[in-house]
């Protein structure tokens, strides 16, 4: 960096954004509608809930009363995190899923505190996001680097700049959950891909418990989530021209006690035919078909040790809440 930089370019420098994104998103949407809404058992994945309107919907489920895992994971990061920071060393932290990086603050703090931080790296499909915290960021701690991906962390992992040194990848939130068993230790090997014998991940989960705790948390009495799961269908309205009637649709949260995971569905009222018509393709529901909008899988300790090792990686700490509601754990690659 030259010695005569201003203020103004130091912060220009600080601040690198990449973008991997190309149009494909909305051929993702269309190819997961043809194959989702074509199967006896109707399917769409959840990644496409999140358009502006489901992101705030997400954010207002993130206060609701009932849905305990924002807090849970927020209250161990903060009880947690200088501890976090002295096991991992980290000068960087890279985090999957960034959003608007309210949970990152606490680690990050915790870095700096520790001396080591550097670099923060959020990898995120929605660039305003990216932009935003860059910006909030860099201000907010001197001297740090910021480097955003905008892009799917199911896809473009391998942008990831290399380690300038130990590094923290983080997936909160609970996230995994949404893949199942076979995709979810395809993310967690990607993932483990990622890191150098000093890296370390970071990830949240969330756990198994009173079924009626959980039911509770993906359908609110204020009818928030009910809200946020027929948000997928003026998605398709809009991006691919359908005509969904959201309103023909019951909102229904369900957990699955063999598979331990909370099933979101929506359920047609009558039967009806929908037209979705960029694909020319019409998609009949049978009174009370159901439509699977997302799972959102529960882990017991055991469960996600050996998903952990199916993917190459080796718990380091298991980091809980008092009412063990949720647990944040720190994992590293096998060694050989
Ligand atoms: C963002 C995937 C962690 O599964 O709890 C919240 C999404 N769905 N309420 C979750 C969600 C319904 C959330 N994750």
């Amino acid at each position: 960096m030259e010695p005569s930089s201003t203020p103004q370019q130091l912060a220009e420098e600080s601040i690198r954004i990449d973008s991997h994104l190309d149009g494909t998103g909305e051929r993702s949407l269309a190819d997961d509608v043809l194959d989702g809404l074509t199967r006896p058992f109707k399917e769409l994945p959840p990644k496409h809930f999140y358009d502006a309107r489901g992101a705030d919907l997400f954010d207002q489920i993130c206060d609701l009363p009932e849905y305990y895992p924002t807090r849970a994971e927020r209250a161990i990061l903060v009880q947690r995190a200088e501890e976090i920071a002295a096991l991992t060393g980290a000068v960087e932290l890279v985090e999957l899923g960034s959003g608007t990086a309210a949970k990152t603050r606490v680690l990050l703090d915790a870095l700096q505190a520790a001396g080591t931080l550097e670099r923060y790296i959020p990898v995120d499909v929605t660039e305003s996001m990216v932009r935003d915290c860059a910006e909030t960021l860099t201000s907010e701690y001197p001297g740090l680097r910021v480097h955003g991906v905008i892009g799917d962390f199911e896809r473009h992992l391998d942008h990831i700049p290399p380690a300038a040194g130990p590094r923290i990848v983080a997936f909160l939130g609970g996230t995994i959950g949404n893949f199942p068993p076979g995709s979810r230790r395809r993310v967690l090997r990607q993932i483990a891909g990622l890191l150098g014998p000093s890296d370390h991940l970071l990830m949240g989960t969330d756990l198994v418990k009173d079924p009626r705790v959980l039911e509770a948390a993906y359908d609110d009495a204020q009818g928030v989530t009910a809200a946020f799961n027929r948000n997928v269908l003026h998605v398709l309205n809009r991006e691919l021209q359908a005509d969904f009637d959201p309103e023909d649709f019951d909102h229904v949260a369900l957990f699955d006690p063999h598979n331990e995971w909370i099933e979101m569905r929506l359920r047609a009222r009558r039967e009806h035919t929908t037209l979705v018509r960029d694909l020319d393709l019409p998609v009949h529901f049978d009174a009370g078909e159901g439509l699977r909008t997302e799972i959102s899988a529960k882990f017991t300790p055991e469960r996600l040790q050996s998903d952990l090792s199916a993917a190459g990686l080796e718990l380091v700490r298991w980091l809980t809440d008092p009412d063990e509601l949720f647990a944040l754990s720190l994992s590293r690659v096998q060694p050989q």
